[in-house]
């Protein structure tokens, strides 16, 4: 009886075991890109489409939409998003991808709720536009004239009905219903669609519809690699174990499998194993360990090194599949301890406490797909010019694109990636809270083994809002039934469901939930935690009170200001338009009616009043530049009690005035520039205390650097008042006051209005840090007319400008009209007599940029 039993489990068995003739190497991947076509779902008329793309992008193309960036045409796009959309295309399979055992049609992104047919079969329904859809379609898919068709339902139309039926309204603080023809009807909360997309106080509310990320063909025999996830563990420079665990999709049962990881730059396999796969999901954990490995390091500290890799699976000597990766070896972690100051907020990497020096960052463009590779990498690189560390990608965008992380991992960015909740309440129960998981799930399984990403983040300033913003009293003095029931929403979303996936599906990494947060009371702390600091901006406070708030870690704070004149152009191009109380200046300034406002009373305060429109764009980038300057180097001095410093905001989605660095053609703002000095791997920081001048070195180098400390005090044309020099050894990963004297001892009897102190120190390899610093608001010094003389000569791929001075310039601004150009600095002060040097990247001739080149200081934006 037992024996005939086995006998009938062996002859099943081998029934299913294939024939390795069967088989064939390697998955097909197929794009498709081409033949779409799209129409307004009610009406008839087709018109060609660009996938990926969005609706609003193929109405540009086609003449439809004027362009929603200019003027005031964002009002005229507002009907887009109360219609349906339909987009189709044919297509035709080679003889080996139809001949594939499996052929799964693979979606990255579809924003957001879409209906899918092929051949007219109904395949998919979806409703989240972070999340991936792969669809097993062998059984539809035909070798010639598939009918792809996907139908987008208004996302305002499937939302509406879910505001209508509700008692009470989820709170959405930056969604701009009203502008949408919505008036209070705030539904971005239900729609597991881009936040920002609804508006935001540095965003047009362009709310989209369409295939943002590329769909494919994917065809497979056998099995086919699904993820591979390298889990590091014990990670020193010594050594690192690293667990592999692979899902291999299988589609019947198969012997003898060999699975390999090798490093492909050496060609080592670093560990390998034999296994059977069964059909259906197949996890296999292989692990291994590397002496001396070459660790990651993030920018400025050491070199990003990244390895390539490979995890293979062998079948009878035959490679079935393969997936490549590039992977960092390193530990990261948030370090949250009780210490003698309350407790801490920073993050280790490989062991050593790190200052983050950053920036947060929202998507590049209010149209996802129009962001290209190109923008992307100049996005990283400006960070990285700028000597960031990190960059916050920001809850109320997206989960951003594989190259994105791809560009961290190479320079040495660290990735603070929220999940995308920001500044609302979400009905986050039953079937959303699964939907939540799954997108949870999605991207941490997508981006998990990229060696930037630091941590994980449930949402931005979510409880904020609950506890200091006044949503939770004011749900509660309503009703406290509702209010129990959103927190528990809230509770289950951030403090059990996006934890748990972490922990499940990136065990190393460090989860917070929610930013800023000190813990789950929603208490400020300036001893304990992270924290976003807005009162300078929000109240039009003088600038220098940022040198007076403290926090652990500052991980927002930001000033307002204007784009330069070009960019105002492509928006405001008419003369009526330009002043900033304009319809169209304050229809592109979503930051409240009373922000310009704020800039002009800050910019008068500081500065006084400027003599015309560019000039006071030139100074609204002045004062920013100035207000983060203070902040980063106050941030930086604080050092050891701080450790972090990310300004809100690396860049804009469309062109406007906001607290972006770069604006939206990425052009650097004064505050970029001031950036780059501010978190160089050295500051020397000079700040009044009372009577004293003191003067701190923060270095960020895991070694004490000797060098010598100039420090001159200058009238402002040119006298020296007094010369210090003095032997420095700088601490290593730290910040140390290294200088202090009496002011009046400095500047002798020069009123301070005529005096300027330049700080500067040079290490052993002749690198220089300075740094001009005054003894009163900029308002109140005599700055003199600088008489600014140029020299322009040819260089390789543009100009090289020399500039000299009589006179102390405060912040020089060169610019050249047309788009063309970048340069090396700008916006920096020229000391009497002391030449200096600029490099200009233009495709002008000499004569006509020559001709076009315009340089002022300080004193010309003032009759
Ligand atoms: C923050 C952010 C954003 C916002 C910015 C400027 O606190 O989290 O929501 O755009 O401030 O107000």
């Amino acid at each position: 009886m037992k024996i005939k039993r086995e006998m009938k489990v062996i002859i099943l068995i081998m029934s299913t075991i294939f024939s390795l003739s069967s088989i064939h190497a390697s998955s097909v991947q197929t794009e498709i890109k081409c033949g779409w076509k799209f129409k307004q779902a009610r009406l008839n008329n087709w018109y060609p489409a660009t996938v990926p793309g969005v609706v609003h992008t193929d109405l540009i193309n086609n003449g439809i939409l004027d362009d929603p960036f200019f003027r005031l045409n964002e009002r005229g796009a507002q009907w887009v998003d109360k219609e349906d959309w339909i987009y189709e295309t044919k297509f035709d399979l080679d003889d080996e991808t139809f001949n594939k055992e499996n052929i799964d049609l693979y979606f990255k992104g579809l924003d957001t709720y879409a209906d899918i047919y092929l051949n007219e079969n109904k395949i998919l329904e979806t409703n989240n536009m972070f999340r991936e859809w792969r669809i097993d379609v062998k059984n539809i898919i035909k070798q010639k004239d598939n009918h792809l068709r996907i139908y987008f339902h208004s996302p305002i139309k499937v939302d509406l009905p879910k505001w209508e039926a509700l008692p009470f309204r989820y709170e959405a603080a930056n969604d701009q219903s009203e502008n949408g023809g919505l008036f209070d009807k705030k539904v971005s909360v239900f729609a597991r669609k881009a936040g920002y997309h609804y508006g935001w106080d540095w965003g047009p509310r362009l709310v989209t519809s369409g295939i943002w990320r590329p769909v494919f063909v994917e065809a497979w025999d056998g099995l086919r690699i699904d993820n591979v996830h390298y889990i590091q563990r014990n990670v020193s420079s010594k050594n690192a174990d690293i667990e592999t665990v692979l899902e291999i999709i299988g589609d019947k049962e198969i012997v003898s499998a060999k699975v390999k990881i090798t490093d492909e730059q050496s060609g080592k396999i670093l560990a390998s194993t034999v296994i059977d796969i069964h059909k259906g999901l197949n996890k296999v954990r292989v692990g291994f360990s590397m002496k001396n490995p070459e660790l990651w390091w993030s920018n400025g500290l050491g070199e990003p090194h990244l390895y390539t890799f490979k995890a293979s699976i062998e079948v009878n000597n035959t490679t079935i599949d393969r997936k490549s990766e590039k992977i960092g070896i390193r530990s990261v972690k948030l370090v949250r301890q009780p210490d003698k100051f309350g407790k801490s907020f920073y993050f280790e990497l490989n062991g050593i406490p790190v200052f983050s020096k950053g920036a947060n960052y929202i998507p590049c463009d209010i149209f996802l797909p129009r962001v290209t590779r190109e923008i992307y990498k100049k996005t990283i690189l400006d960070a990285v010019d700028a000597n960031m560390n990190m960059l916050r990608v920001w809850g109320g965008g997206i989960y951003e694109d594989d190259y994105f992380y791809e560009l961290c991992d190479k320079y040495g960015i660290m990735v603070w990636q929220d999940f995308m909740f920001a500044c609302s309440l979400y009905p986050a129960e039953g079937e959303l809270l699964e939907n939540i998981k799954q997108e949870a799930i999605d991207n941490v399984k997508r981006l998990r083994n990229h060696p930037s990403i630091a941590i994980w983040c449930g949402n931005n300033e979510c409880l904020d809002a609950w506890e200091i913003w006044g949503w939770k009293r004011n749900y509660t003095t309503k009703d406290p039934r509702i209010a129990d029931k959103i927190w528990k929403q809230f509770y289950d979303q951030y403090f059990i469901v996006l934890p748990e996936v972490v922990k499940e599906y990136d065990p190393m990494a460090s989860y917070t939930p929610s930013s800023p947060f000190t813990d789950i009371d929603g208490r400020r702390d300036h001893t304990d935690g992270d924290m976003h600091y807005w009162d300078t901006w929000q109240k039009g406070l003088p600038i220098s009170t940022y040198n007076n708030e403290k926090s652990r870690y500052f991980s927002e704070y930001g000033f307002q200001s204007f784009p330069e004149w070009a960019t105002v152009l492509s928006y405001a191009p008419e003369e009526k338009d330009w002043n900033i109380t304009s319809e169209v200046m304050m229809s592109h300034q979503r930051g409240g009616s009373s922000a310009n406002l704020i800039i002009e009373k800050c910019l008068t305060n500081e500065y006084g009043t400027p003599k015309d429109f560019q000039s006071f764009l030139y100074l609204s980038q002045l004062l920013q530049g100035d207000a983060m300057k203070i902040a980063m180097e106050a941030h930086r001095r604080d050092m050891g009690y701080c450790m972090g410093t990310l300004f809100w905001q690396h860049n804009d989605c469309w062109p406007v005035a906001s607290w972006a660095s770069r604006d939206y053609y990425g052009r650097w703002k004064a505050q970029h520039y001031f950036t780059r000095e501010a978190f160089r791997d050295i500051l020397v920081s000079p700040i009044a205390n009372g009577e004293k001048l003191e003067i701190y070195a923060v270095s960020d180098r895991l070694k004490n650097t000797a060098g010598k400390l100039y420090i001159s005090v200058l009238t402002l044309d040119g006298k020296v008042i007094s010369e210090i020099n003095k032997s420095l050894n700088i601490s290593a990963n730290a910040s140390t006051m290294v200088y202090s004297e009496t002011i009046d001892k400095l500047i002798k009897n020069i009123a301070r209005k005529d005096v300027v102190i330049v700080a500067e120190f040079i290490d052993n390899n002749n690198r220089r840090y300075t740094n001009n610093y005054f003894l009163l608001n900029q308002k109140e010094i005599n700055l003199p007319k600088a008489n600014i003389i140029s020299d322009v000569r040819v260089v390789d791929k543009g100009f090289e400008i020399t500039l000299n001075c009589d006179k102390f310039a405060r912040a020089v601004y060169l610019s050249v009209d047309g788009l063309d150009n970048f340069f090396g600095d700008n916006y920096f002060d020229l000391l009497p007599n002391k030449e200096k040097s600029i490099k200009v990247q233009s495709g002008l001739s000499l004569a006509d940029f020559k001709k076009q080149l315009k340089i002022v200081s300080f004193t010309d934006a003032f009759q």
